[in-house]
């Protein structure tokens, strides 16, 4: 993760069949498993954890008394939980815990299997085992996700041959972190569906719990619904890759070697929050490596290199120097227009506006893990580049701008619609300074952009501290 040497701390309450298999597969992502469940030393480890992890299998009184504690915990101090409803369908006390745990407090995922997902919404459904294979429609398991998703304001991921993830309808109030406000705006049928993944998970204990880590260990890097999917899918494809002629025990090593390979196979952590555009066009080479070097000092969290007159060559120059100052900063750049200078320099991403090379094109060449960022100015645009494969949008301009760009002023009312419309990260951008940025309080913009307010700084490190935590106060 962004900057980090420190490990994030993955707090897993689990029963014992999966414990050293959960272990193993969250040290594999790059985090510190932790699974202490004494209750008295729970909400210690609870607080100091970058997630929760909760699940229900094979469970005991401490546990449960374990779980009481450290939810309590995770939502005081705004920590995602995941809840893994593991065998709830063949258990009376699994089902009466279940309504308890989530009386008062709450959680952001409740993941289960058919059976487990259909048993939390018909009070009737029973089954004979953990493992029982359900012969539920896919269309009413999701009707079912639907509801508890509303119902207990969390994302509901039920597992099965085609994975299916509901997320909840909008609130009015904008609650818990900043991340699940987000996420609780978005459209009521916002429905994800999946049918990545390997029957030979099924032959080995406790993947189904391992997959529950997974999840709560992106959601500690970004408590969003693109965490959830893009743990789901990595993991699928890890089960994918992993599967083997010969046997299970094989399987198992295989699925911990992909899992192992997280780090290396994506790309850094996509942070929008506060989106550096560089300007090089006034500055010598050396000051403007200085100042593209003083801002990433200054907590910048994306980078885009931002060139409309040098020649392909001088492009891909520029690009290779500036990338290894943001490597060293482990930012991701982004390349402006250009999908042949982002793949010559293997940057993290291209950004393109409605004149440069259509998304489908960009997406099918730079491939599912690259970054794909969009310029989008109306409602419409904004849903078109979401289906077509962007990974976040840049929406402006909110105030006019002093750089040579030449746009049209978007109303903050229609940076709202765009925000409520879509799921992916948006940003705001144009003439943006910590003294003007209060005008996006209230809209759940994922970030900010600015060229000039960091480029033209005295400081750039200053400037880009302050937009910081300009950002993070309007977006409490
Ligand atoms: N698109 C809309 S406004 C803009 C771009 C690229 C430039 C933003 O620059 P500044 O200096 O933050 O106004
Ligand atoms: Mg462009």
């Amino acid at each position: 993760m962004q900057n980090s040497s420190k490990k994030r701390l993955i707090h897993c309450i689990t029963n014992p069949i999966a414990m050293n298999l959960t272990a193993n597969g969250v040290l594999a992502l790059g985090a510190s498993p932790i699974m202490a469940e004494h209750p008295k030393e729970v909400a210690e480890i609870t607080q100091r954890a970058a997630a929760l992890l909760l699940n229900f299998g094979n469970i005991s009184d401490t546990r449960m008394e374990a779980m009481k504690i450290a939810l309590a915990t995770a939502n005081e101090r705004k920590i995602p939980v995941v809840l893994d409803v593991c065998g709830i369908s063949c258990s009376t006390l699994r089902k009466k815990f279940f309504q308890e745990l989530l009386l008062e407090k709450r959680v952001d995922v409740i993941k289960g299997n058919y059976s487990e997902i259909l048993s939390l919404y018909e009070k009737d459904y029973v089954t004979s085992g953990v493992d029982a294979e359900s012969t539920a429609e896919e269309t009413t398991v999701l009707f079912a996700a639907k509801k508890l998703a509303k119902k207990y304001h969390a994302m509901v991921l039920a597992t099965g041959a085609v994975d299916l993830l509901a997320t909840p309808e909008p609130e009015s109030d904008r609650n818990q972190s900043r991340d699940v406000g987000v996420m609780v705006q978005k459209k009521a049928d916002d429905v994800w569906r999946q049918t990545k993944g390997s029957a030979q998970l099924g032959k080995i204990t406790a993947t189904g719990c391992l997959l529950g880590a997974v999840i709560a260990t992106f959601l500690s890097v970004k408590n969003t619904a693109t965490s959830v999917k893009n743990a789901v899918s990595f993991f699928a494809e890890c089960g994918e890759k992993a599967e083997t002629k010969f046997g299970n025990g094989t399987f198992q090593l295989r699925l911990l070697d992909y899992l192992s390979h997280y780090e290396d196979e994506r790309n850094m952590e996509l942070n929008t929050e506060l989106y550096f555009i560089t300007d090089s066009s006034s500055y010598e080479e050396d000051e403007f490596f200085k100042r593209v070097e003083s801002a990433l000092e200054g907590g910048v969290t994306l980078l885009q290199l931002r060139e409309k007159n040098k020649s392909t060559k001088d492009y891909i120059d520029l690009a290779t120097k500036v990338h290894n100052l943001t490597k060293k900063y482990g930012v991701p750049l982004i390349i402006d227009d250009r999908v042949d200078v982002m793949l010559a320099v293997d940057a993290e991403g291209v950004h393109l506006g409605k004149e440069d090379m259509p998304l489908e094109l960009a997406r099918k060449m730079i491939g599912p893990k690259k970054i794909l960022g969009a310029t989008a100015k109306t409602v419409e645009a904004a849903k078109s580049a979401e289906k077509n494969g962007a990974d976040y949008l840049g929406v402006g301009a909110i105030y006019p701008t002093t750089t040579k760009v030449k746009t049209v002023l978007t109303p903050v009312e229609t940076l709202r619609d765009i925000c409520h419309e879509v799921s992916i990260p948006v940003n705001a951008i144009g003439g943006l300074n910590p003294t003007n940025m209060d005008v996006l309080k209230g809209i759940s913009v994922s970030g900010v952009c600015a060229v000039s307010a960091i480029m033209k700084a005295d400081s750039p490190k200053e400037a880009a501290e302050a937009m910081k935590k300009k950002y993070e106060e309007i977006s409490q």
